[in-house]
C-alpha cells in the first residue's frame, strides 16, 4: 500500500478546487470563476487499491500585503511544509510573472517531490503551453514530471494520480477507505452557501463574503434539520445586492445551496434560513479572521 500527503499549490483559479472535486467525484472544496475562492486547507482524500492520496486544496497563492491576503499565503505555506509531496499547478492562459515566480520559489524551497500540472488544455493553445513548459523546463529538472490536464473535463487527470502514486512512499492508509474530507459540517454548509453567494456577485464583492453558521438545530424525533446562516458582506450598500431585487439574489442562494445541503443529510428533512447582515472591515478584524481561516 502506498499513502501519501499532497499539498496542491498554484495562483487563484489555477483549478486546484475543481481537480480535488473531479478527482474525488464530488464536491468537496468550492470553485468560482473568480479567483480566490479558497480561503482554507481543504482535505480532499482519494483511495483507491494502490493506496490513499491526501490531498491539500490550499488558497491560491496571490502575492498582496493585504492582512487577509498574508493569512491566506500562510496557510497554503504551513500546508507545503507539511507534505510528502506536492502537485503544482499552472494554468496556461496566463503568462507566468512575478506571482508564478514566487511560487516557484516555494515549490523548490520545500524540497519534496514535485508533480507539475498543467491545466486547462481544453481551452489553452498550442503555443500557450509551449511557452508553459518552457518556463516550467527553465526552472526545474528535467526529471519532474509535467502532465497536461483538464480538472474541468477529466482529462489526463489519471495519469496525474499515476504520477502520485509513483513518487508516494509505502505506508498504511491514514484514513478509512470511504472518508473523502474531514472539514466540520458547519464548515461545509457555510462553503456551500459562500460558493452560491459568490456566483451571484461580480467584482470585488466574491471577496468581500462571508459565510457563518449560527445555529445548527437537530431533532431526530422529526428526522429534521434546522441551519441558520448568516452571509456577512462589508458594506450595508453591498446587502442589497446579496439580497436582489425582491430578494430574487438570496433566493437563488438558498435554492442552490439547499440542494447541495440536502446531500449532506439523506434521508433527513432539511431547513435553510439565510440572512445577510453587514460587518465593516471583517477583512481586517483578526478575531474574525482567526473564526474563519482556521
Ligand atoms: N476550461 C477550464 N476551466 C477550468 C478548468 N479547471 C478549472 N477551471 C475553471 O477555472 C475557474 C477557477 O477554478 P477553481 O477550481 O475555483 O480554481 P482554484 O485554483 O481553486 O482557485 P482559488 O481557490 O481561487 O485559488 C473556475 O471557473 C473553473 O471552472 C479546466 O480544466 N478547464
Ligand atoms: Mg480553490
Amino acid at each position: 500500500m502506498k499513502c501519501a500527503t499532497v499539498a496542491i499549490i498554484g495562483r487563484p483559479s489555477s483549478g486546484k478546487s475543481t481537480l480535488v472535486n473531479t478527482i474525488c467525484e464530488r464536491k468537496v472544496s468550492i470553485t468560482a470563476s473568480t479567483p480566490q475562492t479558497t480561503r482554507n486547507a481543504i482535505r480532499a482524500i482519494f483511495t483507491d487499491q494502490r493506496g490513499q492520496l491526501i490531498f491539500t486544496d490550499t488558497p491560491g497563492y496571490h502575492t498582496s500585503e493585504q492582512t487577509m491576503n498574508l493569512r491566506l499565503q500562510e496557510t497554503t505555506r504551513s500546508a507545503l511544509g507539511d507534505s510528502d509531496a506536492i502537485l503544482y499547478m499552472v494554468d496556461p492562459k496566463r503568462p507566468a510573472g512575478a506571482e508564478e515566480q514566487a511560487i516557484v520559489r516555494l515549490v523548490l524551497a520545500a524540497k519534496v517531490p514535485v508533480v507539475i500540472a498543467i491545466n486547462k488544455k481544453d481551452i489553452a493553445k498550442d503555443a500557450e503551453i509551449a511557452e508553459m513548459r518552457k518556463y516550467i523546463a527553465e526552472h526545474f529538472s528535467g526529471e519532474t514530471p509535467v502532465l497536461e490536464l483538464s480538472a474541468k473535463d477529466d482529462t489526463g487527470v489519471d495519469e496525474v494520480l499515476i504520477a502520485l502514486f509513483k513518487l508516494a512512499p509505502e505506508g498504511e492508509l491514514l484514513y478509512p477507505e470511504e472518508t473523502y474530507t474531514d472539514q466540520p459540517i458547519e464548515f461545509r454548509i457555510s462553503e456551500i452557501i459562500r460558493e452560491k453567494a459568490i456566483a451571484l456577485v461580480t467584482e470585488e464583492l466574491p471577496h468581500a463574503i462571508y459565510v457563518e453558521v449560527a445555529d445548527l438545530e437537530y431533532s431526530e424525533e422529526s428526522a429534521s434539520i434546522w441551519i441558520r446562516a448568516f452571509i456577512i458582506v462589508e458594506r450595508e450598500t453591498q446587502k442589497g445586492i446579496v439580497v436582489g431585487h425582491g430578494g430574487s439574489g438570496i433566493k437563488k442562494i438558498r435554492q442552490g445551496a439547499f440542494k447541495e445541503v440536502k446531500k449532506l443529510f439523506p434521508g433527513m428533512q432539511v431547513h435553510l434560513d439565510l440572512r445577510v447582515k453587514a460587518q465593516p472591515k471583517w477583512r481586517k478584524n483578526s478575531i474574525v479572521l482567526d473564526r474563519i481561516l482556521r
